[in-house]
């Protein structure tokens, strides 16, 4: 039997977000569309009311808001933030626009099994405000990267990127909507990597099908 036909059982996802939720949208349609074998068990947000929370409604997943205001430390909140995962048994967590930094305690708890995309090119630009920061340096191209989380901030190892070309006059805006672009295409190609027991975290290093992936 090929890849495709193999029956794979549908892998426990949960996804955190902090906003808009686009990213979360081209998981949601690739999953209805049959092309990678997850389902979403609930999406979690630190903020309340954001779109992304009304996109997973509209479709009929759990959500929840857990405001890391409610908290006196970052230890605090990321150990209510693990209790509210594993509530749902996640084999995989997806952090799809996820705008607070995780403790080394919570990474560690999901080493291997916890996925970010982050819009630069990896290892440039880690940290926030990467569209801007491209087009100040005078960087001819940007992009995204997919990495598995490790205690270093967007410093874990990358599965897949995605170039774009800056072009003259480019916005941070502009750049980054033709960055969205590409993000929605290699994240579910990622997550379906994982979901079929193709991608690995394996002794630090990012591997699919066994080979280690160098970028
Ligand atoms: N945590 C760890 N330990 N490792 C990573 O690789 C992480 C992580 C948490 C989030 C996403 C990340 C990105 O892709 C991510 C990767 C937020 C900040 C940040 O400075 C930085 C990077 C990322 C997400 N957050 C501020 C904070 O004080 C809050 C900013 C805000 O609320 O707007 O947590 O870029
Ligand atoms: C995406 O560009 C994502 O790469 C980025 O935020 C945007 C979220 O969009 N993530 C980070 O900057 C993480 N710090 P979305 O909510 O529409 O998916």
């Amino acid at each position: 039997m090929s890849e495709t036909t193999t029956p794979v059982k549908a892998c426990r996802t949960v996804v955190l977000i902090s906003g808009s939720g686009s990213n979360l949208q081209a998981i949601i349609d690739a999953q209805q569309a049959g092309e990678i074998p997850i389902s979403i068990k609930a999406v979690i947000s630190n903020k309340d009311g954001v779109k992304g929370l009304a996109r997973a409604q509209a479709h009929n997943i759990t959500t929840e808001v857990l405001s890391h205001k409610g908290f006196e430390s970052r230890d605090a909140f990321d150990s209510a933030l693990k209790d509210c995962i594993d509530k749902y048994q996640a084999e995989l967590v997806v952090l799809a626009g996820f705008m607070r930094i995780l403790t080394p305690g919570f990474t560690t708890h999901y080493l291997g099994r916890m996925l970010n995309i982050h819009p630069s090119l990896l290892p440039k630009y880690q940290g926030l405000h990467t569209h801007q920061r491209a087009i100040d340096a005078g960087d001819t191209e940007h992009g995204v990267t997919v990495h598995f989380v490790t205690a270093e901030l967007d410093g874990g190892p990358a599965v897949i990127q995605a170039k774009v070309p800056i072009q003259q006059g480019d916005t941070a805006e502009r750049l980054a909507e033709r960055v969205l672009r590409e993000e929605h295409r290699i994240y579910p190609l990622a997550i379906g990597w994982f979901a079929r027991g193709r991608l690995k975290m394996i002794e630090g290093k990012a591997c699919l099908d066994g080979e280690e992936i160098r970028l």
